[in-house]
């Protein structure tokens, strides 16, 4: 493989055509498509070729902000409490949306969209006759965006419904970038991911409104520092409401209800 050479400039990647029609000489290309793709390769060093990055997600964040107002204006209106669960995968959202529609659900109606790159898993996990549940499943984007959730929130029979509950794809980066129009943004950090993480990827942390600090169950066990956590969550995300849960033990749960038990549909 050629080495990637020193001197290559901040807004510059490198790709090495080790497959694909570049790397097979004898794949013919339309004539305009191989001229162009002919001069990048020969403009590369030792066949590689230098290739300046665009910013492409201007336009969509800007119809995706628009979208996302719409539907913050719908829930307003239909007096739903929206929160939009955010994480790394396995972080323990579907566990605390399970226990939470089990308890805090029996006595205010809640639904839940959940959205996933393959299968209906979680969407199975929390169907429940008394509350319903839309599951996206997003075939390989890996975050929601605001038109999924209009689309999914219209297949749902939200009579009585008080506060909705989107599971967002699990993925620490990309979801930081896509308002859905929810009230509350929360962010789930599980001990088995390290204490060090709301200081590797801080906008997600930065845009939450609370942070729930999941599994604190196994933290002895792991070796986790729960107060090098918590510290490096209140340094990122001053702003954010910080509750330590575990489903198992139960810990913290009786606070996330209060914490549900005070919104007030707003925007
Ligand atoms: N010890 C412990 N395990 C938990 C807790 N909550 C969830 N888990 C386990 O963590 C694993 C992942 O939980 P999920 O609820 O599926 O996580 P998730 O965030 O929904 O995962 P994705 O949807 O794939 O992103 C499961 O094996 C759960 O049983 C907890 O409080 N303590
Ligand atoms: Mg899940």
């Amino acid at each position: 493989m050629n080495p990637v050479p020193d001197n290559t400039p901040a807004d510059e990647f490198q790709i090495h055509p080790l497959s694909g029609a570049a790397a097979r000489p004898g794949t013919r290309l339309s004539a305009p498509l191989a001229a162009e793709v002919a001069a990048t390769l020969a403009a590369g060093p030792e066949g590689g070729a230098a290739v300046r990055s665009v910013d492409l997600r201007v336009p969509l964040l800007e119809k995706n902000d628009i979208l996302a107002e719409r539907n913050r204006g719908y829930f307003l209106g239909r007096g739903l409490a929206t929160l939009n669960l955010v994480s790394s995968p396995g972080a323990g959202k579907t566990t605390l949306l399970e226990r939470t529609l089990d308890e805090f659900g029996r006595q205010t109606r809640c639904a839940v969209v959940v959205g996933d790159l393959e299968t209906d898993n979680d969407g199975r996990r929390l169907h429940r006759p008394h509350a319903p549940v839309a599951q996206i499943t997003t075939g390989g984007t890996c975050h929601l965006d605001a038109a999924m959730i209009a689309r999914a929130v219209e297949s749902l029979d939200l009579e009585g419904v008080r506060v909705l509950f989107i599971e967002n794809v699990g993925n620490l980066v990309c979801p930081a970038s896509f308002d859905l129009g929810e009230q509350v943004r929360v962010v789930l950090l599980s001990c088995t991911e390290g204490e060090d993480k709301p200081l590797k990827y801080p906008p997600i942390f930065k845009s939450a409104d609370l942070v729930l600090l999941t599994k604190v169950d196994v933290a002895d066990v792991l070796g986790f520092s729960r107060e090098l956590a918590c510290a490096n969550i209140r340094r990122i995300a001053p702003q954010a409401r910080l509750i330590p849960l575990s489903t198992r033990s139960g810990e913290g749960v009786a606070e996330w209800y209060d914490f549900l038990r005070t919104l007030t549909p707003q925007r």
